[in-house]
Protein backbone atom coordinates (compact mmCIF):
# COMPACT_ATOMS: atom_id res chain seq x y z
CA UNK A 1 0.00 0.00 0.00
CA UNK A 2 1.04 3.67 -0.90
CA UNK A 3 2.05 5.63 2.75
CA UNK A 4 -0.50 8.52 1.11
CA UNK A 5 -3.24 5.93 0.97
CA UNK A 6 -2.88 4.49 4.63
CA UNK A 7 -5.85 5.36 5.93
CA UNK A 8 -4.56 7.50 9.09
CA UNK A 9 -2.01 9.46 6.80
CA UNK A 10 -4.88 9.76 4.15
CA UNK A 11 -6.89 11.60 6.86
CA UNK A 12 -4.11 13.76 7.99
CA UNK A 13 -3.07 14.76 4.11
CA UNK A 14 -6.77 15.84 3.88
CA UNK A 15 -6.17 18.14 6.50
CA UNK A 16 -2.53 19.56 5.05
CA UNK A 17 -4.40 19.79 1.83
CA UNK A 18 -7.04 22.57 3.22
CA UNK A 19 -3.91 24.13 5.50
CA UNK A 20 -1.82 24.79 2.24
CA UNK A 21 -4.44 25.87 0.16
CA UNK A 22 -5.04 28.69 2.88
CA UNK A 23 -1.30 29.36 3.49
CA UNK A 24 -0.67 29.61 -0.37
CA UNK A 25 -3.62 31.81 -0.46
CA UNK A 26 -2.88 34.30 2.32
CA UNK A 27 -1.26 37.20 0.35
CA UNK A 28 -2.88 40.48 0.20
CA UNK A 29 -2.28 40.31 -3.22
CA UNK A 30 -5.08 38.58 -5.06
CA UNK A 31 -3.06 38.09 -8.32
CA UNK A 32 -0.30 36.01 -6.00
CA UNK A 33 -3.13 33.51 -4.40
CA UNK A 34 -4.91 32.78 -7.87
CA UNK A 35 -1.15 31.98 -8.93
CA UNK A 36 0.39 29.56 -5.95
CA UNK A 37 -3.46 28.24 -5.12
CA UNK A 38 -2.89 26.94 -9.24
CA UNK A 39 0.43 25.51 -7.57
CA UNK A 40 -0.98 23.69 -5.42
CA UNK A 41 -4.34 22.19 -6.65
CA UNK A 42 -2.63 20.61 -9.74
CA UNK A 43 -1.70 18.28 -7.92
CA UNK A 44 1.55 15.81 -6.76
CA UNK A 45 1.95 13.22 -5.25
CA UNK A 46 2.36 14.90 -1.44
CA UNK A 47 5.08 12.35 -0.39
CA UNK A 48 6.66 14.55 1.55
CA UNK A 49 3.85 15.77 4.02
CA UNK A 50 2.84 12.12 4.31
CA UNK A 51 6.05 10.95 5.65
CA UNK A 52 6.00 13.69 8.12
CA UNK A 53 2.98 12.65 9.10
CA UNK A 54 3.91 8.58 9.40
CA UNK A 55 6.72 9.32 10.99
CA UNK A 56 4.45 11.66 14.02
CA UNK A 57 2.17 8.53 13.84
CA UNK A 58 5.39 6.08 14.57
CA UNK A 59 6.61 7.96 17.84
CA UNK A 60 2.65 7.61 18.35
CA UNK A 61 1.69 11.19 18.22
CA UNK A 62 -1.38 12.41 17.19
CA UNK A 63 -1.99 14.56 13.98
CA UNK A 64 -2.38 18.00 15.73
CA UNK A 65 -2.65 21.21 14.46
CA UNK A 66 1.27 21.98 14.62
CA UNK A 67 2.06 18.74 12.80
CA UNK A 68 -0.47 19.10 10.15
CA UNK A 69 1.17 22.68 9.82
CA UNK A 70 4.71 21.37 9.81
CA UNK A 71 3.16 18.94 6.87
CA UNK A 72 1.55 21.88 5.18
CA UNK A 73 4.95 23.81 5.17
CA UNK A 74 6.85 20.67 4.22
CA UNK A 75 4.75 21.30 1.03
CA UNK A 76 4.57 24.51 0.49
CA UNK A 77 8.82 25.01 0.80
CA UNK A 78 8.54 21.68 -1.95
CA UNK A 79 6.30 23.65 -4.23
CA UNK A 80 8.35 27.17 -4.11
CA UNK A 81 11.35 25.02 -4.89
CA UNK A 82 9.06 23.16 -8.08
CA UNK A 83 8.37 26.83 -9.46
CA UNK A 84 12.00 28.27 -9.01
CA UNK A 85 13.55 24.57 -10.62
CA UNK A 86 10.43 25.34 -13.61
CA UNK A 87 12.13 28.91 -13.85
CA UNK A 88 15.58 28.32 -14.21
CA UNK A 89 14.76 24.70 -16.45
CA UNK A 90 12.33 27.02 -18.74
CA UNK A 91 10.15 24.33 -18.45
CA UNK A 92 6.66 24.66 -19.44
CA UNK A 93 4.83 22.10 -17.51
CA UNK A 94 4.51 20.90 -14.32
CA UNK A 95 2.01 18.58 -12.75
CA UNK A 96 -0.15 18.57 -16.00
CA UNK A 97 -0.59 22.32 -16.20
CA UNK A 98 1.58 25.25 -17.26
CA UNK A 99 3.84 26.53 -14.85
CA UNK A 100 3.78 30.18 -13.92
CA UNK A 101 7.14 31.35 -15.93
CA UNK A 102 5.52 30.33 -19.04
CA UNK A 103 2.24 31.43 -18.20
CA UNK A 104 2.85 34.78 -16.14
CA UNK A 105 6.97 35.42 -17.19
CA UNK A 106 9.76 34.72 -15.46
CA UNK A 107 9.71 37.30 -12.87
CA UNK A 108 6.43 37.27 -11.38
CA UNK A 109 7.53 33.46 -11.01
CA UNK A 110 10.02 34.39 -9.12
CA UNK A 111 8.45 36.56 -6.65
CA UNK A 112 5.48 33.67 -6.43
CA UNK A 113 8.06 30.76 -5.20
CA UNK A 114 9.59 33.45 -3.15
CA UNK A 115 6.37 34.17 -1.77
CA UNK A 116 5.01 30.28 -0.87
CA UNK A 117 8.76 29.73 0.10
CA UNK A 118 8.75 32.86 2.54
CA UNK A 119 5.24 31.59 3.86
CA UNK A 120 5.83 28.31 4.64
CA UNK A 121 8.77 30.09 7.08
CA UNK A 122 6.25 32.48 8.59
CA UNK A 123 4.00 29.78 9.48
CA UNK A 124 6.60 27.35 10.80
CA UNK A 125 7.58 30.52 13.20
CA UNK A 126 4.06 31.25 14.69
CA UNK A 127 2.30 28.37 14.28
CA UNK A 128 4.38 25.28 15.03
CA UNK A 129 7.55 26.12 16.76
CA UNK A 130 10.95 27.83 16.91
CA UNK A 131 13.13 24.52 16.94
CA UNK A 132 11.30 23.34 13.76
CA UNK A 133 11.37 26.83 12.10
CA UNK A 134 15.27 26.88 12.21
CA UNK A 135 14.97 23.29 10.53
CA UNK A 136 12.64 24.69 7.58
CA UNK A 137 15.38 27.62 7.06
CA UNK A 138 18.20 25.46 7.13
CA UNK A 139 17.06 23.18 4.65
CA UNK A 140 15.95 26.19 2.23
CA UNK A 141 19.50 27.17 2.80
CA UNK A 142 20.43 23.39 1.61
CA UNK A 143 18.17 23.91 -1.29
CA UNK A 144 19.57 26.84 -2.66
CA UNK A 145 23.12 25.39 -2.17
CA UNK A 146 22.49 22.07 -3.49
CA UNK A 147 20.82 23.58 -6.71
CA UNK A 148 23.28 26.45 -7.05
CA UNK A 149 25.98 23.24 -7.06
CA UNK A 150 24.10 21.92 -10.33
CA UNK A 151 24.18 25.17 -11.93
CA UNK A 152 27.93 25.56 -11.67
CA UNK A 153 28.69 22.00 -12.53
CA UNK A 154 26.22 22.08 -16.12
CA UNK A 155 28.42 20.64 -19.20
CA UNK A 156 31.41 19.85 -16.74
CA UNK A 157 32.76 16.81 -18.38
CA UNK A 158 34.80 16.58 -15.25
CA UNK A 159 32.03 16.63 -12.72
CA UNK A 160 32.71 13.70 -9.81
CA UNK A 161 30.05 11.36 -8.41
CA UNK A 162 30.89 13.20 -4.83
CA UNK A 163 30.22 16.75 -5.95
CA UNK A 164 26.67 14.88 -7.93
CA UNK A 165 25.61 13.21 -4.55
CA UNK A 166 26.60 16.61 -2.78
CA UNK A 167 24.43 18.61 -4.88
CA UNK A 168 21.45 16.44 -4.50
CA UNK A 169 21.67 16.52 -1.11
CA UNK A 170 20.98 19.54 -0.93
CA UNK A 171 18.81 20.29 -3.60
CA UNK A 172 16.27 17.03 -2.88
CA UNK A 173 17.57 14.98 0.02
CA UNK A 174 17.38 17.57 2.39
CA UNK A 175 13.92 18.28 2.37
CA UNK A 176 13.07 14.45 2.34
CA UNK A 177 15.11 15.30 5.65
CA UNK A 178 13.54 17.88 7.58
CA UNK A 179 9.76 16.11 6.11
CA UNK A 180 10.99 13.17 9.14
CA UNK A 181 13.01 15.46 11.68
CA UNK A 182 10.36 18.23 11.50
CA UNK A 183 7.56 15.26 13.27
CA UNK A 184 10.21 13.89 15.73
CA UNK A 185 11.00 17.04 16.96
CA UNK A 186 7.12 17.83 17.30
CA UNK A 187 6.72 14.42 18.71
CA UNK A 188 9.53 15.48 21.20
CA UNK A 189 11.73 12.32 20.13
CA UNK A 190 15.27 11.54 22.06
CA UNK A 191 18.12 13.31 20.46
CA UNK A 192 19.38 10.21 18.82
CA UNK A 193 15.87 9.01 17.67
CA UNK A 194 15.68 12.48 15.88
CA UNK A 195 18.95 12.28 14.47
CA UNK A 196 17.95 8.14 13.41
CA UNK A 197 14.82 9.58 11.59
CA UNK A 198 17.10 12.23 9.84
CA UNK A 199 19.18 9.80 8.41
CA UNK A 200 16.43 7.66 7.01
CA UNK A 201 15.07 10.60 5.02
CA UNK A 202 18.00 11.40 3.74
CA UNK A 203 18.33 8.05 2.42
CA UNK A 204 15.19 7.91 1.46
CA UNK A 205 15.65 11.67 -0.39
CA UNK A 206 18.52 10.28 -2.04
CA UNK A 207 16.77 7.48 -3.68
CA UNK A 208 14.13 9.23 -4.52
CA UNK A 209 16.37 11.58 -6.65
CA UNK A 210 19.01 8.90 -8.32
CA UNK A 211 15.72 7.12 -9.24
CA UNK A 212 14.48 10.18 -10.99
CA UNK A 213 17.61 10.52 -12.77
CA UNK A 214 17.87 6.92 -13.75
CA UNK A 215 13.87 7.40 -14.85
CA UNK A 216 15.47 10.14 -17.25
CA UNK A 217 17.63 7.81 -18.97
CA UNK A 218 15.38 4.83 -19.24
CA UNK A 219 11.82 5.56 -18.69
CA UNK A 220 9.11 4.19 -20.67
CA UNK A 221 8.85 6.79 -23.00
CA UNK A 222 6.12 10.03 -21.42
CA UNK A 223 6.44 8.06 -18.33
CA UNK A 224 8.04 11.50 -16.76
CA UNK A 225 6.70 13.91 -19.09
CA UNK A 226 9.73 14.84 -21.01
CA UNK A 227 12.02 13.38 -23.33
CA UNK A 228 14.48 10.64 -21.95
CA UNK A 229 17.81 12.62 -21.75
CA UNK A 230 16.62 15.33 -20.85
CA UNK A 231 18.63 16.34 -18.21
CA UNK A 232 21.65 15.64 -19.99
CA UNK A 233 20.75 17.70 -23.16
CA UNK A 234 21.07 20.51 -20.51
CA UNK A 235 24.07 19.48 -19.31
CA UNK A 236 23.47 17.94 -16.10
CA UNK A 237 25.52 15.04 -15.62
CA UNK A 238 23.53 12.87 -12.77
CA UNK A 239 24.96 10.26 -10.81
CA UNK A 240 24.25 7.18 -12.78
CA UNK A 241 25.64 9.09 -15.76
CA UNK A 242 28.85 9.67 -14.03
CA UNK A 243 28.64 5.92 -12.62
CA UNK A 244 28.53 4.99 -15.94
CA UNK A 245 31.77 7.08 -16.84
CA UNK A 246 33.23 5.10 -14.70
CA UNK A 247 33.27 2.34 -16.37
CA UNK A 248 33.81 4.07 -19.75
CA UNK A 249 35.90 7.04 -19.05
CA UNK A 250 34.95 8.28 -23.03
CA UNK A 251 31.20 8.08 -22.30
CA UNK A 252 30.52 12.07 -22.35
CA UNK A 253 32.73 13.03 -25.10
CA UNK A 254 30.73 14.29 -28.01
CA UNK A 255 27.43 15.93 -27.70
CA UNK A 256 24.15 14.20 -26.28
CA UNK A 257 23.53 12.07 -29.51
CA UNK A 258 26.72 10.55 -29.80
CA UNK A 259 26.55 10.17 -25.82
CA UNK A 260 22.96 8.64 -25.80
CA UNK A 261 24.03 6.26 -28.37
CA UNK A 262 26.92 4.78 -25.92
CA UNK A 263 24.98 4.38 -23.11
CA UNK A 264 23.98 0.83 -22.13
CA UNK A 265 20.56 0.88 -20.33
CA UNK A 266 20.53 -2.27 -18.87
CA UNK A 267 24.20 -1.70 -17.22
CA UNK A 268 22.75 1.95 -15.77
CA UNK A 269 19.57 0.59 -15.15
CA UNK A 270 20.96 -2.54 -13.40
CA UNK A 271 24.51 -0.47 -11.63
CA UNK A 272 21.76 1.89 -10.20
CA UNK A 273 19.25 -0.02 -8.73
CA UNK A 274 22.22 -1.79 -7.15
CA UNK A 275 23.81 1.28 -5.51
CA UNK A 276 20.15 2.75 -4.17
CA UNK A 277 19.46 -0.68 -2.59
CA UNK A 278 22.51 -0.22 -0.27
CA UNK A 279 21.08 3.35 0.10
CA UNK A 280 17.95 1.38 1.05
CA UNK A 281 19.44 -0.84 3.90
CA UNK A 282 20.84 2.14 5.25
CA UNK A 283 17.46 3.84 5.68
CA UNK A 284 15.64 0.88 7.15
CA UNK A 285 18.73 0.23 9.55
CA UNK A 286 18.79 4.17 10.74
CA UNK A 287 14.77 3.79 11.70
CA UNK A 288 14.72 3.86 15.45
CA UNK A 289 12.25 1.63 17.74
CA UNK A 290 9.17 3.15 16.75
CA UNK A 291 6.08 3.00 19.28
CA UNK A 292 3.21 2.31 16.78
CA UNK A 293 4.02 -1.15 14.53
CA UNK A 294 1.71 -0.82 11.84
CA UNK A 295 3.48 2.82 10.66
CA UNK A 296 6.53 1.56 11.54
CA UNK A 297 6.66 -1.46 9.16
CA UNK A 298 4.94 0.64 6.39
CA UNK A 299 8.12 3.17 6.46
CA UNK A 300 10.60 0.36 6.73
CA UNK A 301 8.93 -0.98 3.63
CA UNK A 302 9.12 1.91 1.66
CA UNK A 303 12.34 2.57 0.60
CA UNK A 304 12.45 -1.05 -1.24
CA UNK A 305 9.07 -1.04 -2.11
CA UNK A 306 9.64 2.08 -4.29
CA UNK A 307 12.67 0.63 -6.13
CA UNK A 308 10.82 -2.14 -6.79
CA UNK A 309 8.23 -0.09 -7.98
CA UNK A 310 11.25 1.43 -10.35
CA UNK A 311 12.80 -1.27 -11.41
CA UNK A 312 9.28 -2.52 -13.09
CA UNK A 313 9.32 0.53 -14.73
CA UNK A 314 12.79 0.16 -16.31
CA UNK A 315 12.43 -3.44 -16.78
CA UNK A 316 9.17 -2.67 -19.17
CA UNK A 317 11.76 -0.19 -20.95
CA UNK A 318 15.10 -2.20 -21.28
CA UNK A 319 12.65 -4.97 -22.60
CA UNK A 320 10.92 -2.96 -25.39
CA UNK A 321 14.78 -1.39 -26.22
CA UNK A 322 15.70 -5.57 -26.66
CA UNK A 323 12.58 -6.37 -28.31
C1 LIG B 1 14.82 27.24 -1.96
C2 LIG B 1 15.60 29.60 -2.39
C3 LIG B 1 15.31 28.27 -2.89
C4 LIG B 1 15.52 27.98 -4.18
C5 LIG B 1 15.14 26.72 -4.74
C6 LIG B 1 15.27 25.51 -7.60
C7 LIG B 1 15.79 25.06 -6.29
C8 LIG B 1 16.33 26.07 -5.37
C9 LIG B 1 15.80 23.80 -5.91
C10 LIG B 1 15.25 22.74 -6.78
C11 LIG B 1 14.94 21.58 -5.99
C12 LIG B 1 14.24 20.58 -6.85
C13 LIG B 1 13.13 21.01 -7.73
C14 LIG B 1 14.59 19.31 -6.76
C15 LIG B 1 13.93 18.28 -7.56
C16 LIG B 1 13.29 17.31 -6.63
C17 LIG B 1 12.29 16.45 -7.34
C18 LIG B 1 12.70 15.09 -7.75
C19 LIG B 1 11.05 16.91 -7.54
C20 LIG B 1 9.93 16.12 -8.00
O1 LIG B 1 9.29 15.68 -6.83
P1 LIG B 1 7.93 14.86 -6.86
O2 LIG B 1 8.03 13.81 -7.91
O3 LIG B 1 6.91 15.98 -7.37
O4 LIG B 1 7.61 14.44 -5.47
P2 LIG B 1 5.34 16.07 -7.09
O5 LIG B 1 4.81 16.93 -8.22
O6 LIG B 1 4.75 14.68 -7.09
O7 LIG B 1 5.16 16.76 -5.77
Amino acid sequence: MHLQSTPAIADGLRKVESTVARLGGSSALPAINEAAERVIHAGGKRLRPALTLATALAFGKRLDRRIITAAACVELIHAGSLVHDDLMDGATQRRGIPTLNADLGRNKALVIGDFMLARAGLAAVTAVSRPVAEVFAATTVELAEGQFLETADLFNRERTQEAALRSITGKTAALFRASCLVAAICARAETEDRRRMAVYGERFGLIFQILDDLLDLAAPAGRVGKPTGHDLAQGVYTLPILRARARDPHLLDGDVNAILAKLNTAEIVEDTLAYCRELADEATAALPALREQDIAATLRGLPHAYLDQVSELTRRTTLRQVG
